[in-house]
């Protein structure tokens, strides 16, 4: 039985992969801070299921939280980094700084530390590591900006540790999905009726099809590595360059 840690599992990919990776016959270990969200998934999921709740900012709680897990959950094999948000949609000459410091600390920092901690683990267990960068990443869009960068940051990263880890047998890859409809919007704009607005009449991408990919790569045979995986609804693609004329 081989386990997962798989940060943001309190909603939306996170939470649809810890579903679908226990059912597949993994250990999860599920993280995020909301408390009472990883409880139910606890009650729900059963002894496969461990819920570890820290903010993936704070190093010591992760620490503290990764140093008692039980026997059982000890011998990570697959780290999912999902844990990410972005804040705003305001260009960047008028977007707030204390945003993009959130989106950096979580979407990038964060992410390294959690990474630099387990890949000596993961090296030992010839493990995985499963990156979630976004199509923002690639293309720009207006009100993007740092989010853009700091999911550009995570694809560049998977690219770079596949490099390092040449030989280890530790596969990386990065998934970059267009729209989907989680708590993302809601998180970004502060409203639901936005996100609502936002995924109305499109058809979205949902957590589970995020999630039936995951366990896809995390399950193909030891010599594959999807170095990187782009998804997108049917009903997204993309628009010309914007020209201004004076
Ligand atoms: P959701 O908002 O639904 O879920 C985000 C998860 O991240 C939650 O479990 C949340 O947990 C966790 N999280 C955020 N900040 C922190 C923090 N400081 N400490 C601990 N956990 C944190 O978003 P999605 O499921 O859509 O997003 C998951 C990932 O996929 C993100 O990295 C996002 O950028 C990326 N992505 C999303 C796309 C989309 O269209 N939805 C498309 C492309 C990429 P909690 O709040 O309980 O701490
Ligand atoms: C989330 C997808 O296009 O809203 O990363 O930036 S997008």
């Amino acid at each position: 039985m081989k386990t997962a840690l798989i940060t943001g599992a309190t909603a939306g990919f996170g939470e649809s992969a810890a579903r679908a990776f226990v059912k597949a016959g993994w250990r999860v270990i599920g993280t995020g801070r909301r408390a009472e969200r990883l409880d139910a998934l606890a009650a729900e999921l059963g002894d496969a299921f461990h819920p570890a709740v820290f903010d993936i900012r704070d190093e010591a709680a992760r620490d503290a939280a990764l140093d008692s897990l039980p026997e059982a959950f000890r011998g990570i094999d697959l780290l999912v980094n999902n844990a990410g948000l972005a804040l705003g949609l305001e260009p960047a000459q008028k977007a707030s700084l204390d945003n993009w410091k959130t989106m950096i600390d979580t979407n990038v920092t964060a992410l390294s530390s959690i990474t630099h901690r387990l890949l000596p683990l993961l090296v030992e267990r010839r493990g995985a590591i499963i990156n979630l960068s976004s199509v923002a990443g690639t293309y720009p869009y207006p009100g993007g900006n740092v989010y853009a960068a700091t999911k550009a940051f995570v694809r560049q990263l998977s690219l770079a540790l596949r490099a390092d880890l040449h030989g280890t047998g530790v596969r990386v890859t990065s998934v970059e999905p267009g729209m989907a409809e989680t708590e993302f919007t809601l998180v970004r704009t502060g409203s639901q009726q936005s996100s609502d607005t936002l995924y109305s009449g499109v058809q979205p991408m949902t957590g589970d099809d995020i999630a039936e990919t995951l366990l896809w790569i995390a399950n193909l045979p030891p010599h594959l590595n999807i170095n990187r995986i782009e998804l997108m609804p049917v009903n997204q693609s993309w628009q010309a360059f914007a020209i201004h004329r004076e």
